[in-house]
């Protein structure tokens, strides 16, 4: 209590000027205000323990400047591309009953990810040009921890693989062969990802092994999905089973905190769908959600990132799609993309929309 009392004497516009460089100098800081007594008691009462729950309402007061939000905007949950309507209802179905936004995330996630009949994601994925359906994904808390799987074979759910990452390693991100590893000591079955469907598809493609990206395919893609339950935690799930027919070994934007997806509880969160090599050099979801931060409605901020990456990569942008979906803290959402034919998912008061996005270029 005495933390929290001594802690808003600050002015908050002090408090944006201070840049922590490391544990030591955050210490050092609080130490200054004389919130504990000694750097040693500071470390073993404060930094692991007291300080989280202390500091997250210190900081949700001193940052963002937003308005109250409607209590009625929330739980909300967002998806890219207008298919995945089942997989927000199934994070619906968690959120309603007041459930947790990670496990919708999570729920949501699940239902691409199983469908033989999406060619984008998990089971049923086109393969790489080797034959191989290799998975990437992550998963984001409102606690800002996070996991991630990349160029992870047979596992139906990398979904749930990142977050047992996040939830029982002390890493981020594993890949291929140990992220494999991980999964079947975790209890994940080893199953044939590759329909013959894809392999089908795959077999045709190599008679030209002809490598193009194609706007908009089918009008389905990547799920990259945010929801906020009704306690107002945000988190965020991105899956895919990548480019289809990528060179073996080649990870996309998805798995890639700050590139296929984003989410900060001060703010809101943000994922992408698309030609992931163009996402991951602008980390296009870092950059939806600060310019969130920087008071963008979630659409505008779609639109910065897109922009971006269109004045970056003009000659690529002319044949390749990046969509971006953002949803903020006052449960406003939006998103945008360089051509006509994104569309994405809302649920929220109790329906389930399609909205079709806009984009940088005209019809
Ligand atoms: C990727 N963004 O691997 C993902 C998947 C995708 O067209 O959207 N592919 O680049």
């Amino acid at each position: 209590m005495i933390f929290c009392a001594k802690i808003h004497l600050l002015h908050p516009s002090k408090v944006n000027q201070l840049n922590f460089s490391s544990t030591k100098h955050l210490s050092k800081f609080f130490n200054h205000y004389n919130i504990v007594n000694s750097r040693r008691s500071f470390l073993q009462n404060s930094l692991l323990g007291g300080l989280a729950a202390s500091t997250t309402d210190f900081w949700a007061k001193a940052l963002p400047n937003f308005d109250k939000p409607d209590k009625k905007a929330f739980p909300i949950v967002i998806a890219t591309w207008g298919p995945h309507l089942k997989a927000n209802a199934a994070a619906w179905e968690v959120l309603s009953k007041g459930g947790y936004a990670l496990d919708a995330v999570e729920a949501g996630v699940h239902i691409p990810e199983a469908d033989p009949k999406d060619t984008s994601v998990g089971y049923g994925g086109f393969p790489d040009r080797d034959g191989h359906v290799t998975l990437d994904a992550c998963i984001m808390d409102e606690n800002g921890m996070a996991g991630s799987v990349s160029f992870l074979e047979h596992i139906m759910h990398p979904i749930s693989v990142a977050r047992r990452v996040m939830e029982k390693t002390p890493h981020v991100m594993l890949v291929g062969e140990g992220a494999l590893k991980f999964a079947l000591e975790q209890g994940f079955k080893k199953e044939n990802l590759l329909t013959d469907v894809a392999k089908k598809a795959w077999e045709e493609w190599k008679v030209e092994s002809k490598y193009k990206p194609i706007i908009n395919v089918e009008r389905h893609d990547t799920i990259g999905m945010v929801a906020i339950d009704m306690q107002q935690r945000i988190a965020g799930a991105c899956s895919t089973s990548g480019a289809a027919f990528k060179m073996n070994g080649r990870v996309g934007d998805s798995p890639i905190l700050g590139a296929g997806m984003f989410v900060d509880n001060e703010v809101g969160g943000a994922a992408s769908t698309g030609l992931g090599e163009m996402v991951l050099r602008t980390l296009g979801s870092f950059l939806v959600v600060e310019e969130m931060r920087r008071g963008a409605h979630p659409q505008k901020a779609a639109e910065i990132a897109v922009k971006r990456i269109a004045r970056k990569y003009p000659k690529q942008c002319e044949e390749a799609q990046v969509g971006f979906i953002a949803v903020d803290k006052r449960g406003r959402h939006g998103g945008f993309a360089i051509h006509p034919g994104f569309n994405f998912v809302v649920y929220q008061r109790n329906e389930n929309k399609v909205y079709e996005s806009e984009s940088l270029l005209a019809k």
